[in-house]
């Protein structure tokens, strides 16, 4: 057989549209390709939930291929082993409560069984608003990442999902949208976006999962962004409540659907 370089690109194309096309509308759309978002897309997908996620890079993992300073061991505690465990990766005890894992293994798998889960995955695409109407968001508008980068002006399209998780890590950016373009309150004790707070890894880690639910009616938060929104601290290189609340967002939306 002769290969033709023209079906080559029509396959590509075809089918690249045909998925973009079925996810126009969706059950959850989350932003962020992290290990929060990528936890909840395994979740939800595995429970037949028409997941859709956006990633603004080429590669996702968010800041976890990294594990701490580069070194590419990521540390996390019993209730974060769990997980991990589920999903495949496997974990050395270091000691008493405390596991650690490859980080590359760990985000590779983890990328790997949300797709194979159904999650359908959009890499090199960034949100860059929320569509709200009657006072709750229920769509995103998105846009090549190509675009954002060169700084061209073309106009986004939109997408319809019955709930959106902000899985954005630092930068907490859907909560920054709702508060700074469309002026409205969160869900938060002071009404705005609190900013996160320095160290602390205990206190860090367990604020997360308190933090990890609605911010703003149709919008839930998960991984870095809940401690970024609530003002509660960072935690370091310790990632077991980053899956954990990717879990946790899954189950909550889970309830609602
Ligand atoms: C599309 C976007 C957009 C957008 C951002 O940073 P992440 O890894 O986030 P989490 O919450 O899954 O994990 C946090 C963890 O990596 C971390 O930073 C920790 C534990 N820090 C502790 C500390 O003390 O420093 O992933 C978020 C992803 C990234 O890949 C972004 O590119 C992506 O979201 N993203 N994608 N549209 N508008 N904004």
């Amino acid at each position: 057989m002769k290969l033709d370089d023209i079906k080559i690109s029509r396959a590509i194309i075809e089918r690249f549209s045909s998925k973009l096309l079925d996810s126009l509308s969706c059950d959850v759309a989350i932003v962020g390709g992290g290990p929060a978002g990528l936890t909840a897309a395994y979740y939800l997908a595995g429970q037949k939930k028409k997941t859709v996620l956006f990633e603004r890079k080429l590669s996702l993992g968010g800041g976890m291929w990294g594990g701490g300073i580069m070194f590419n061991e990521i540390v996390v505690q019993s209730g974060g082993r769990e997980i991990l465990e589920e999903l495949g990766v496997k974990t050395t005890p270091f000691e008493e409560g405390y596991f650690c894992a490859d980080s590359v293994e760990a985000v590779s798998s983890i990328c790997s069984v949300a797709s194979k889960a159904g999650a359908r995955i959009f890499n090199l695409f960034s949100v860059e608003d929320v569509r709200i109407a009657d006072g709750r968001v229920d769509g995103l508008v998105i846009n090549w990442s190509a675009v954002d980068l060169a700084q061209l002006h073309v106009d986004p399209i939109t997408i319809r999902a019955k709930y959106i998780v902000d899985a954005t890590g630092h930068a907490a950016e859907i909560a920054n949208i709702i508060q700074n373009k469309g002026g409205y309150e969160l869900k938060t004790p002071t009404g705005k976006l609190m900013g996160e707070g320095p160290m602390c890894a205990e206190v860090g880690e367990r604020m997360i999962l308190e933090n990890t639910k609605e911010i703003f009616p149709g919008v839930f938060a998960a991984g870095m962004a809940c401690n970024a929104i609530f003002g509660a601290p960072r935690m370091g290189p310790i990632f077991g409540g980053m899956l954990m609340s990717g879990k946790k967002v899954a189950q909550l939306l889970l309830e609602k659907l």
